[in-house]
């Protein structure tokens, strides 16, 4: 968008005083911030209605994204450097002694989802817009995003987030467009005119009230909206209760249904089975397909041709239920029969899998699902009868087979069967992750229908992750090769040919140095610690998992300890382990480990022979704002899960573009990283996911793989050495918890990582070369963008036309 100064200084004038009743000069820090937020946004309103009228007159395909999670982060910057506006804004707010960088600060992130799926769904937002593709995300409104974590005495404590007290200027309620939510009550069945009618009585009505969310995209003309959904009791007071003097109970049921988008539920890769959460996700799916089908129905008088317009993509297995309740809709409120219904259901609808962790495979018990939604769990048991009768063609007899696959088994509803039912097409978020679907969970459904499954591998949205986290990053390679790259992220690979230029590595080893610079301040601030920004940066920032193996890297600290401690002179090149990670709230074992990287980096901070070799930090409250500031100064990617767990990982790509060089196995897109940059551009080590799966049938001993190293170790978590004894701990890496050995193998990869840490110090001293490795990962980062990933969307999965 073209505006010059002066006219913006007056957008904002204006703006301030109907908002505030003062003119820009004389507002608060807070009114400025607001203000800027709100001139953006309008000016994202005028492009999206040109947007929508323009999208309306060609009649195209859209989609409509499913998600609960969507981890938006912060909009003001990326607003404004989509639509090209940052300096003209910068100035004209300079004009006024407003820096722009403090009310950037004071946006809160928007942080409506756990980790890598949440942030997944954000990129897509970004990419689809940036395509010029009408996409809408639907999801909740939670009034308390991911909990604020600190560091109390090495235990992880969480706190609300109370992210609309600032964050709200992004949204526009839209009341008048809200939708009845049916929860509970009986099901009454009539025959008439041969016909079943059933009527759904008693109910617990609820409504669902959305907020728009404008989602900006790169230089393009679109504008997309995030609809974001919020519970609210249809009856604001009983007055009957009020009149009684009862004013408790007057405001009962509001509350009652308001605390269906109160909170975020912190499970990352795992479910948590409660009440509360099902209600939630039927209220996001029964909001948006009505409004969906409210929308469709205006404009073309017919739900028959929906699969030709619209793709309804369901984002894990956590919006499943819009299988049932889109059959539903279509029975009972638009009077189809099975078969049409089912036939529109099931080319309409698309679904990726994202984890083959077992606790994260949803399923509701039969009872808690037939109490909350008795009509839409009539469906699923018709959904599974009819299934059950054609897969007892396909595999007759074969009772283990069927009941495997089916929706309804063992008193319990499972939803990735549901969508492998329904859905005509489903995807893996990495070449391995697609691959062990096919070949393993999913692997019946495949032998049936094998043209439905594909592969996407994940995308970030690198404008974000480069351009506007790391500006002098990108601006030398603007010097170096043009801008071709902040439109097309393969251009990326044009550095190549400045692979051994010494110009160049010492143009970026300066640019590493500020950005490790800005974070050692960071940290300075945060923690109270003084990091050397010449020492190696390590991070492993992501969610705190057994599978994603933090403890093999604290492991491997301890190991660096006692070298050091045996030999204060020992060869080892200074290191700074950043870890940043929160744990879901009743994820004990995360907990210890988050305690136990807190009691290592005490344990080497109180050393005088180990604490100029070696600094451990656990940065508290990880979140999109922070791995911005983390991720620029990154020189070494951990990426360990043990092979086969990590469906794809996207922080893994968003270091790489930054110049960060993975030591990882090769697991999830770490493979695909591999095939990108090479063998010598990457650290490996570790099983491979065969090996692994070998391993199992072989019969996993950990203690066969306890080097003395390894004991040494081992013993140290429990000898008392960090003031507390990790027994539980100690007792995990041996066995789980049903006494059969620890399930992430981390003994097992011990050594080879121990070895591969070693490369890494070792080859960190030679300075051009590993620059080299980081100039080569940048280069080769530009297949990992989400823009690539939408446009397989679209072509293999939407059928959209881009
Ligand atoms: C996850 C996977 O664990 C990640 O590997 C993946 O990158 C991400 C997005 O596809 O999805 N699944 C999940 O439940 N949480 C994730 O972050």
């Amino acid at each position: 968008m073209n505006y010059k100064k002066d006219e913006v200084t007056n957008l904002l004038n204006t703006k301030c005083m109907n908002v505030f009743g003062c003119s820009i000069d004389d507002a608060t820090e807070k009114q400025a911030y607001k203000t800027l937020c709100y001139v953006v946004k309008d000016l994202l309103a005028e492009k999206r209605s040109k947007f929508a009228k323009q999208y309306k007159e060609k009649e195209g395909k859209q989609v409509y994204y499913m998600s609960m999670e969507f981890l938006v982060g912060t909009s003001l910057r990326n607003n404004l450097y989509n639509l090209g506006m940052e300096s003209v804004f910068k100035s004209a707010l300079k004009q006024k002694k407003i820096d722009i960088n403090s009310l950037y600060a004071m946006e809160p992130d928007a942080g409506l989802g756990n980790g890598g799926l949440g942030r997944l769904a954000s990129c897509y937002m970004d990419a689809m817009t940036s395509l010029g593709m009408m996409g809408t995300g639907f999801s909740i409104r939670y009034e308390f995003g991911i909990f604020k974590q600190k560091i109390v005495d090495g235990w992880q404590m969480e706190f609300p987030d109370n992210w609309l007290e600032m964050g709200d200027v992004w949204l526009n309620r839209r009341e008048d467009e809200s939708f009845i939510i049916k929860f509970g009550g009986t099901l009454k069945e009539e025959w008439t005119d041969g016909k079943l009618k059933v009527t759904h009585e008693n109910y617990q009505p609820v409504m669902a009230v959305p907020y728009d969310m404008y989602i900006s995209g790169y230089d393009t003309d679109a504008v997309n909206k995030l609809v974001l959904w919020s519970a609210k009791s249809p009856n604001n007071l009983d007055m009957t209760a009020f009149s009684r003097g009862e004013y408790v109970r007057s405001l009962e049921e509001n509350t009652m249904a308001e605390v269906i988008s109160k909170i975020l539920y912190p499970a990352d890769d795992h479910i948590e089975g409660k009440r509360l959460r099902i209600k939630q996700q039927y209220l996001l799916v029964s909001a948006s397909l009505q409004s969906i089908l409210l929308k469709h129905i205006k404009k073309y008088k017919t739900l028959d041709n929906l699969p030709d317009k619209v793709a309804i993509h369901i984002n894990d297995t956590h919006p499943a239920l819009c299988v049932p309740e889109l059959t539903r809709i279509l029975i009972d409120e638009y009077g189809y029969d099975w078969d049409k219904a089912w036939d529109i259901v099931t080319r309409t609808l698309t679904y990726t899998n994202h984890t083959v962790m077992s606790e994260a495979l949803e399923r509701w018990p039969e009872s808690l699902f037939s109490a909350e939604l008795p009509r839409i769990y009539q469906i699923v048991l018709e959904i599974n009868r009819r299934l059950v009768q054609k897969l007892n063609e396909v595999y007759p007899g074969d009772i283990a087979k069927i009941e495997y696959m089916s929706p309804v088994a063992h008193g319990e509803v499972r939803m990735a069967n549901l969508c492998l039912a329904a859905c005509h097409k489903v995807n893996g978020v990495s070449k391995l992750h697609s691959d062990i679907l096919i070949n393993s969970i999913f692997k019946d459904y495949y032998n049936i229908e094998p043209d439905k499954f594909t592969n996407v591998t994940n995308g970030i949205a690198y404008r974000r992750w480069l351009c506007q986290s790391n500006p002098e990053l990108a601006s030398l390679i603007k010097n170096l090769i043009g801008d071709k790259f902040v439109h097309d992220a393969t251009a990326l690979e044009g550095l190549l040919k400045y692979k051994g230029d010494k110009n160049v590595l010492e143009s970026l080893q300066k640019i590493k140095l500020v950005k490790k610079q800005a974070l050692a301040k960071y940290i300075s601030h945060a923690n109270g610690i003084n990091v050397d920004p010449s020492s190696i940066f390590d991070v492993q920032i992501k969610r705190l998992h057994e599978y994603k193996r933090q403890l093999l890297n604290v492991l491997q600290i301890l190991h660096m300890y006692n070298v050091i401690k045996d030999n204060p002179n020992a060869d080892i090149t200074p290191r700074t382990f950043v870890f940043a990670a929160k744990a879901s709230a009743g994820y004990m074992m995360a907990k210890q480990i988050i305690r136990l990287i807190s009691a290592v980096a005490d344990l080497v901070d109180s050393d005088a022979a180990v604490r100029d070799k070696i600094k451990v930090v656990f940065i508290e409250d990880y979140k999109v704002s922070l791995a911005e500031i983390i991720i620029p100064a990154a020189e070494i990617s951990e990426q360990i899960s043990i092979a086969g767990k990590e469906a794809s990982g996207t922080g893994n790509m968003k270091l790489m573009i930054n110049g960060a060089v993975t030591l990882g196995t090769l697991d999830g897109a770490n493979v695909e990283i591999c095939e990108q940059v090479g063998k010598d551009n990457i650290f490996l080590f570790g099983m491979t996911a065969p090996e692994v799966e070998e391993l199992w049938r072989k019969g996993y001993n950990p203690n066969f793989f306890v080097t003395p190293e390894l004991k040494r170790v081992l013993d140290m978590l429990t000898s008392g050495i960090l003031g507390t004894r990790f027994e539980d701990i100690s007792k995990s890496l041996l066995t789980n918890s049903f006494g059969t050995a620890d399930a992430y193998m981390t003994i097992a990869d011990f050594e080879s990582y121990r070895q591969a840490q070693e490369r890494v110090g070792k080859e960190y001293l030679n300075r051009d070369k590993f620059t080299d490795m980081s100039l080569v990962n940048i280069a080769k980062a530009g297949i990992f963008s989400a823009d690539r990933a939408v446009k397989e969307y679209a072509d293999n999965i939407w059928n959209i036309k881009l």
